[in-house]
Order: structure tokens, then C-alpha cells, then sequence
């Protein structure tokens, strides 16, 4: 049997800006009150997008729930017209007001953990929503996420998408960043690795707990899931998700030496239940270069001719260490024969890279054909998604403009004007 990986990327939404929400995540604190440009943000999310379409890949997008979020202010008791609402909760919550206003939707590794068909008991593919507990602007994506993908993937006989588990520490959930599929191929039964934190007395928080993983693996009827511990210096080091750290792709692990606390256990393991596992370990690459360069946060993709590239962000290539890390990879005895480097800096600057984008889902032929063909890519489909960026995306958007009625107004023509194409399309 064929299966297919999708790359469902995250369509950055309008109003994104630079609000320094997220505690552990360095990008997001050091760029904290900086100008973004919602307009080139998605534009180099659809340029990554196209990158893949013309080198034979499948491509999805998943819209942007509405912000600001004047339906989650309403339902914290904010009340009277829209302008209403969102001036009221900006002047007397300001902290709440920008965690409303976040398009944070846009990381879409974040919005649920994707369990493969021939792992589940019931053959179907398995969605269980994220629900990003730990981060409030990020909690506010799960409501949204959860019914978005009940339409993408709405046909009960090849998906089963399933709501977030309760949104506590217990269960903290963020998604398909801290789970890893390996297998001979994307067709055949694999090996799900969960990977999760637990309070170590560390700066930052553990996003992902292992209570979420057994949860999940349970829910999906998942045959071989392997639980394994995030290490503490990752965390430390800014890895508030293991994608920062590693990622796989059918047979091959590539990750940084310390991303893992029993990295020597995870690896007997995955070679115990995984036919021709590779795990590429780059050396020479410190922790920090990891984080600030997002080399692990790169996609590894399966090319139409059967070997792998890597998709690098391009701050990677300023680095002299990851350079050489990603020469030693493509030229060492393992699958990975390129790189495409790729310019999604605006999502960067909020540490999202390549993989934080995009939430990937393997399907049958059978399957794709049951996805809503709204959300799958053509060429046609990507040239008018880039022309409603165009004419409608704001340029620019800085702190202050956040609490601009103008802005408001701005954005929820963007957001009207693509639900207006998704209807009519
Ligand atoms: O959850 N940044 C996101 C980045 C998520 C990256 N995803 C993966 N690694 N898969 C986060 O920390 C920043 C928002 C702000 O600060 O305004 C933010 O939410």
C-alpha cells in the first residue's frame, strides 16, 4: 500500500506581532515590542509552502482561528459591541488583551498529535487536538484547532479527530512538536515516540507531560508507543520543544546528542522496533547554536525520488558549526541528500521554524482523497491564498497598534476575505 505525508502548514494569520508571550522561548522574549510584518510572514510561510509543491510534495494549509479573539474575550464575561469588547479588555487587562490578540495558530506542529493509520488498532488516522495548557495565548488555539480539523478531516472512515484532553499541568499537551513517528516507510506500522518533560527545578516550563503521551497513545490505540524523558539541558538551553532538538522521518532520527535524557535506552528501542533505524547525531553543535540557529527544527521530508531532504531555515546558514553539521549529514552513509534552505524569518523571530509550521499527516491515497480538497494546495489554490495575503495582510504591526481600532478593522477584513474564498471555493 502508497501512503503520502502531508504537510499541513499553519496560514500565518493577519494580525501577527511581537508580543513576547511565551516564558522559555527566547526568540519570543528578545524580540518582545519589536515591529512585525504580518504581510511578508505569510508570504515566507507560502514561499516554504511552494517550495515543497514544486519539488513533488503534497501541501496543505490550516487557516488562522479570528483574532483578535473577541469571542474568548465575550466568553470571560467582556461585553457590548466588538469594539466594545476588545477596548474594554485592553484597557483594563492589558496582558489578557494581547494574549487574545496572539497568531500563534500559525505552528501548526502545536495543534495535534498525529497518529498514523497502521499504528492505530482501528486503521484509521488518529487527530487528538493539542491543549497547549502551559501558555494561555496558545490555550486560547484549542476550541478553534479542535473544530477546524473536524471540517479538514471530517470523514469518519479514515479520520478520527478527537478534542483536547483536560487543560491542566497533568496533561499539558502540545502536540505533534514533541512526538516522533519511525518507520520503514510512511506506508508501514511504526514506532510513536512521546517525548516529555517533568519539573526538575529548571527556569523554564515543561510544556509536555508524560500523563498527555499515555493519553494519547491510548486514545489512538496506538501498538508501539515509546515514552522517553526531554533532557533538562535542552530545556535550559531554550528546546521548550523537542522539535527544537530533533527530528525524524520514516527510518532516520536526527537530533542533537543531548536532546534526550536516556538518549542510549530511546535508541536500543527505536533499533529494536524499527527495521534500518539511522540516528544522524550531529557533533560540534552546542546546545545553544541549536536553539538560536533551529537547525533541528528543520523538516526532513521523503522526496518523490525516495531519498530525504532537509528544509533549514536560513539563519542556519550563518553558523559555521551547523554548516558543517549539515554537510557531515547529507554527505554521511545515511538517507538525507540535500538541504533546501528556506526564509520564514518573521515566524523565527517568534521561534517557529520550518517545522514548527507544519503538522504532518500520512495518509493512503484513500484518505487524501477524503480530506476536504479546500485545504489541499494546487498551484491555482497557492496563487490566490498569496494574492489575499497580498491585498489584505497588514504591512506592518507594532505594540501600539495592537489596541488601534484601525487595526481591528484591518484584520477582520483579512480574516473575512478568506472566508469568503474558503466558502466560494
Ligand atoms: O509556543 N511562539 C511559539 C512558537 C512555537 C514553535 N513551535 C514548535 N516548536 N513546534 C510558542 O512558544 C510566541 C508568541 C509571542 O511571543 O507573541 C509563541 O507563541
Amino acid at each position: 500500500m502508497h501512503a503520502t505525508e502531508i504537510n499541513f502548514d499553519g496560514l500565518i494569520g493577519p494580525i501577527h506581532n511581537y508580543a513576547g508571550l511565551s516564558v522559555g522561548n527566547l526568540a519570543s522574549a528578545t524580540n518582545a515590542g519589536g515591529v512585525s510584518r504580518p504581510r511578508d510572514a505569510a508570504l515566507q510561510g507560502l514561499a516554504k509552502m511552494r517550495v515543497l509543491m514544486d519539488r513533488g510534495l503534497t501541501q496543505g494549509f490550516i487557516p488562522p482561528p479570528r483574532r483578535p479573539g473577541v469571542a474568548i474575550l465575550r466568553s470571560l464575561g467582556f461585553g457590548g459591541s466588538d469594539a466594545e469588547v476588545l477596548t474594554a479588555a485592553a484597557e483594563s487587562d492589558p496582558v489578557l488583551f494581547n494574549n487574545a490578540c496572539s497568531a500563534s495558530s500559525m505552528w501548526a506542529a502545536n495543534a495535534a498529535t498525529v497518529l498514523a493509520a497502521p499504528d492505530c488498532d482501528d486503521g484509521r488516522v488518529h487527530l487528538v487536538t493539542a491543549n497547549l495548557a502551559t501558555m494561555l495565548h496558545r490555550s486560547f488555539e484549542a476550541t478553534a484547532t479542535h473544530a477546524m480539523l473536524s471540517t479538514i478531516f471530517a470523514d469518519r472512515r479514515h479520520f478520527a479527530v478527537h478534542s483536547a484532553l483536560p487543560a491542566t499541568a497533568q496533561f499539558s499537551d502540545e502536540g505533534a512538536a514533541n512526538h516522533m513517528r519511525l518507520s520503514t516507510s510512511h506506508a508501514a506500522a511504526g514506532a510513536n515516540v512521546f517525548v516529555h518533560g517533568e519539573p526538575r527545578g529548571g527556569r523554564f516550563p515543561e510544556r509536555q507531560s508524560r500523563r498527555a503521551g499515555e493519553a494519547v497513545a491510548r486514545m489512538a490505540g496506538v501498538g508501539v508507543a515509546i515514552h522517553t524523558l526531554q533532557s533538562r539541558d535542552a530545556i535550559e538551553a531554550g528546546a521548550f520543544h523537542n522539535d527544537v532538538v530533533a527530528v525524524a522521518n520514516e527510518n532516520v532520527l536526527f537530533a542533537h546528542p543531548q536532546a534526550f535524557e536516556g538518549r542510549d535506552a530511546l535508541f536500543a528501542a527505536l533499533s529494536a522496533s524499527v527495521p534500518g533505524f539511522v540516528a544522524v547525531e550531529t557533533a560540534g553543535v552546542t546546545l545553544a547554536e541549536a536553539v538560536s540557529s533551529y537547525l533541528f527544527n528543520s523538516q526532513l521530508v521523503t522526496l518523490p525520488t525516495g531519498a530525504m531532504a532537509l528544509v533549514l531555515p536560513a539563519e542556519t546558514q550563518t553558523v559555521p558549526s551547523v554548516r558543517s553539521a549539515i554537510d557531515a549529514a547529507i554527505s554521511g552513509d545515511n538517507p538525507i541528500v540535500a538541504a533546501i534552505i528556506v526564509d520564514v524569518r518573521e515566524s523565527m523571530r517568534n521561534g517557529g521554524g520550518p517545522a514548527c509550521l507544519r503538522l504532518r499527516v500520512p495518509v493512503s491515497e484513500a484518505a487524501k482523497s477524503a480530506i476536504d480538497q479546500r485545504f489541499l494546495l494546487t498551484p491555482a489554490r497557492w496563487d490566490a491564498l498569496a494574492s489575499l495575503v497580498e491585498a489584505h495582510w497588514p504591512e506592518t504591526i507594532d505594540a501600539g497598534d495592537l489596541t488601534d481600532p484601525a487595526i481591528w478593522a484591518e484584520v477582520g477584513r483579512a480574516h473575512d476575505a478568506l472566508s469568503d474564498w474558503l466558502r466560494s471555493s
